[in-house]
């Protein structure tokens, strides 16, 4: 037993197959958020209409070729932010390369994202146990970035009544799924009060996917 054996390693595979990465977008973290205010500058974060007629409590917008998107009939994917009209802002280059070191690292290589869902949680808010499966293309993974103030992650597995783990997410921390887990069940337990040194009260999450 040394004084470091609590604490978790940097790359852990769990049983389901999620991989978490701690840490693996702490250095470009600035980069990442210089970028991602140019993209919400052009597509403002707001919150999307569930098919249940509420709106989400996440705020959400979209960079790249497909943007996602969510109205009274349902979600999917489109080329055009609905409310502009105009196509969504391109996939910075920062989002990329990132997207793509964190799936070679994860074990899945060749990832060529063509959506990164950008996701805004206010304290408070959550995100209930769902399946990201409006994408066309499931042999690509999942590749998701937490910047701000912390949030527990759970995952579980093909069926919603399986028990998920439980995975707190800090600022920098990436966690990709894909293959056999990439239709699992996964979700962001209520947030708690928490203040990040940058983004104040707030937790970002980048998803990047291979959507068309
Ligand atoms: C997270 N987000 O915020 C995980 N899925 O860490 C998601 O699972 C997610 O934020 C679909 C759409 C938006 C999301
Ligand atoms: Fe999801």
């Amino acid at each position: 037993m040394d004084l470091f054996s609590n604490v978790e390693p940097t790359h852990q595979t769990y049983a389901t197959g999620l991989v978490y990465l701690r840490g693996f977008a702490l250095n470009n973290a600035p980069t990442l958020l210089a970028d991602l205010n140019q993209v919400i500058a052009v597509a403002p974060l707001r919150s999307m209409m569930t098919p249940m007629g509420y709106p989400m409590s996440v705020a959400t917008t979209s960079c790249g070729s497909l943007g996602w998107v969510g109205d009274a009939k349902g979600y999917g994917y489109s080329h055009v932010d609905p409310q502009s009209l105009l196509p969504w802002p391109a996939m910075p280059e920062s989002f990329l390369q990132l997207a793509e070191n964190a799936a070679e690292t994860a074990g899945f290589k060749d990832f060529c994202p063509d959506a990164c869902l950008i996701n805004q949680y206010h304290i408070g808010t959550k995100m209930g146990l769902h399946r990201d499966k409006d994408e066309r293309d499931f042999t690509q993974p999942i590749v998701s970035v937490s910047l701000g103030i912390p949030a527990r992650f759970q995952f579980g597995g093909n069926k919603r009544s399986d028990k998920p783990i439980q995975i707190l997410l800090n600022h920098g921390d990436v966690v990709v799924w894909g293959g056999a887990s990439r239709m699992y069940y996964h979700g962001i337990m209520t947030v708690q009060a928490n203040t990040h040194p940058i983004l104040g009260n707030k937790r970002i999450n980048l998803t990047f996917r291979k959507a068309g």
